[in-house]
């Protein structure tokens, strides 16, 4: 049995040599989604919400009587504490902080609320951001069981794009179709914005859909996923519409090899930055050098991109139950991209495949 969220942050804190009494994570001016993952509360928007969490592992939410059904509905472990106006929120904030040493996430609080934090709390604020990425990386069963129920959702919707396609669609219909598709197979929203990027368009990695229209021999890279309550996931195929030359074969093919090599290389115990770097060398040793414009990976979970990157700079240890993408691609301008992603878990042996839609070169 995995130790419980709290226990782990306070055991990165201490192993970082921060002192820290207890830890605020605040709902008031911003959506701060550490809110959610440490409270593990299913329904509700807590809006002025808090939590504050305590070195023995115990937690506090203190939330509006607007919320206090949800809360107490929200199977969160959590003692529950209700608000009726600002001065009571203070109140019970004074009277719950612990110690002079108050743990935020400098990253994720507004300059704002610390503002306000300070009339009433008069001790040292200690960032720690890295902590909780640390935390949040390395995911529960729990977690896991959503995250997978998400890619199952996607991979269905990824399963009914040949039905989709026609010749003369536009890129924006497509999406509407796939997210219309995600939500029928049951997404409860999706994890980003539907990328479909037909032809030319598909060396552009983070393009937007738009009135482009589908012709034979088109790339048609698609980049999509559906949310399973609050958990995503991320996935791309690269298809290719009637036809496909030699040239555009051997990118798609230099590319799924390069992924499966870093699926072979993502294990536990090997550093973040050698995974990326063994792909991103893969690559360079081909014609296509130079043509892999962006990090291998990154973390998912709670949000699309979560806690850790997979990228030349990541220096962080690779371990078990981490959940990340592996998405090398090649970015031809003026004439087209293939990227193929994943979202995998990491085991002891070969990473766990959450997205299963066949990677093997399809022309549709
Ligand atoms: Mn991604």
């Amino acid at each position: 049995m995995m130790k419980n969220r709290i226990d782990r942050l306070f055991e990165y804190i201490a192993k970082e040599n921060k002192n820290v009494d207890c830890v605020l994570i605040s709902r008031a001016t911003f959506p701060d989604i550490n809110f959610f993952y440490f409270s593990n509360a299913k329904g509700g928007l807590f809006e002025g919400s808090f939590l504050l969490l305590y070195p023995d592992g115990g937690s506090k939410l203190f939330t509006s009587t607007m919320e206090r059904e949800a809360a107490e509905k929200s199977g969160g472990d959590f003692e529950v504490y209700v608000f009726s106006s600002r001065e009571e929120r203070i109140n019970l904030l004074k009277d719950n902080i612990k110690g002079e040493n108050l743990g935020l996430s400098f990253s994720s609080i507004t300059y704002l609320e610390v503002d306000k934090l300070k009339e009433t709390f008069k001790g040292n604020l200690i960032d720690i951001t890295k902590e909780i990425s640390f935390t949040r990386a390395i995911k529960d069963s729990d977690e896991i069981n959503q995250i997978k129920k998400a890619s199952e959702i996607t991979s269905k919707t990824f399963s009914q794009i040949p039905e989709m396609l026609r010749n003369g669609m536009t890129e924006k219909e497509l999406s509407l179709e796939i997210e219309f598709s995600l939500r029928k197979n049951g997404a409860s929203s999706l994890s980003y914005d539907t990328i479909a990027a037909f032809g030319p368009n598909s060396s552009l990695p983070h393009y937007e859909s738009g009135d482009s229209k589908l012709k034979p021999s088109d790339f048609v890279l698609l980049d999509f996923a559906g949310k399973y309550n609050r958990y995503c996931t991320d996935m791309t195929r690269t298809f290719f519409f009637k036809e496909a030359s030699s040239e555009q074969k051997k990118v798609y093919e230099t590319v799924l090899e390069a992924q499966l090599l870093g699926l072979d290389a993502l294990k536990p115990g090997v550093i973040a930055r050698d995974v990326h770097n063994a792909v991103s060398k893969f690559i360079d040793d081909t014609e296509y050098k130079g043509k892999f414009i962006h990090s291998l990976g990154h973390g998912v979970g709670l949000e699309t991109h979560d806690a850790l990157g997979l990228s030349p700079i990541s220096d962080y240890t690779i371990e078990e139950n981490m959940v990340l993408t592996i998405e090398p691609g090649i970015y031809i301008p003026d004439f087209g991209g293939v990227r193929i992603e994943d979202t995998v878990v990491v085991r002891k042996g070969k990473p766990q495949i959450l997205t299963p839609f066949t990677k093997e070169l399809l022309i549709i």
